[in-house]
């Protein structure tokens, strides 16, 4: 009995700063009713997919943008989707804003975070951002600010997998998915799906030279960690024009073999689907990449200690 889930990846199109969550929810909601008559299982918001992408600008404090996080989830704006989802026997994966409840010493805490519902409403699996890009202070030579280190804490939970969906799901957000440890990390787990939620603008201010590239370096790193960990990934943006910001949209499903087999062709709302064959993860897991026979892991780390190798100041040989 082959083992099949068939995948939404729900692309978000621009949302506006003034736009409330009732707002958002009712676009969320409607992508699950496509995902629902397109008979998907599991439909994938992007990284969040609740509001704006708010650290492009700068707040002089840090809870300056507090109002774009939630403190629950379900909570009062998304019990509806909760509701949907479950009514239609839809699972789904939606990346929002996290504000933690306060510590006893009375700090909180801010992430960058995804969750994953299964189609029986339950909160099945949570994954906190570990690679968080951009810079923490205002930096006004940027035409706009990437702020992500200022308004979200590096997770150190790492990458997990969840026995979900008939499978084994992993979950990892946006600037995630350009390092290689990242599908790695779930591969050696035995992911068979991972789902990965972006908001990429398309002008990259340390480096515009990358800017032509953005589409090209989004599927190649998806594509190659996909390959290389016999795993699908569905990777679901939040594109077009956000508050003057192009983004970048191109969402995608892609198979183990590295193949894309479903692309968004807007920047808008879009859902696209597919249907996921689980058992063809083994072709390449069983194979090529069957760790337990190929892999050398007693060498990687070896940074530098082979003899006649030239090892640049800047990579230590670490303990
Ligand atoms: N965004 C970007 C990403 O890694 C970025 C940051 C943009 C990096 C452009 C490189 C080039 O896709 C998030 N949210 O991580």
């Amino acid at each position: 009995m082959t083992r099949t889930v068939n995948i939404g990846a729900a692309q978000l199109g621009p949302i506006s700063a003034d736009e409330t969550r009732d707002q958002v929810v009712a676009r969320l909601v409607d992508l699950l009713r496509q995902g629902a008559a397109a008979g998907c299982d599991l439909v994938v918001f992007p990284e969040l997919a609740l509001t704006t992408f708010f650290p492009r600008w700068f707040t002089e404090e840090v809870d300056g943008h507090d109002a774009y996080y939630e403190t629950s989830m379900p909570g009062p704006s998304t019990q509806v989707l909760f509701d949907e989802a479950k009514r239609l026997g839809l699972g789904f994966a939606i990346g929002y804003a996290e504000l933690t409840e306060p510590d006893d010493d009375g700090s909180v805490h801010r992430y960058n975070t995804t969750i994953l519902v299964e189609r029986d409403g339950s909160v099945v699996g949570r994954y906190r951002k570990s690679h968080i890009p951009g810079h923490d202070n205002d930096e006004p030579w940027r035409p706009f600010q990437h702020l992500e280190r200022r308004y979200f804490e590096e997770s150190d939970e790492g990458f997990n997998v969840w026995g979900a969906f008939g499978g084994v799901v992993g979950m990892a957000t946006c600037n995630d998915r350009r390092w290689p440890e990242t599908y790695r990390e779930m591969g050696l787990q035995g992911v068979e799906m991972i789902l990965i939620g972006y908001n990429t603008p398309i002008h990259y201010a340390p480096d515009p030279g990358q800017n032509a590239l953005q589409g090209f370096h989004n599927h190649l790193c998806m594509q190659a960690g996909a390959y290389q960990n016999g795993t699908w990934v569905v990777g679901v943006a939040k594109g077009g024009i956000e508050e003057g910001v192009e983004s970048l949209a191109q969402s995608c499903i892609i198979a183990p073999s590295g193949q894309i087999v479903a692309l968004a062709v807007s920047t808008g709302d879009e859902l696209i689907s597919a249907v996921c064959d689980l058992d063809w993860c083994a072709n390449y897991k069983d194979t090529l990449f069957n760790f337990a026979t190929y892999r050398r892991p007693e060498l990687y780390q070896r940074i530098g200690s082979q003899k006649g190798v030239i090892v640049p100041d800047h990579v230590s040989n670490q303990p």
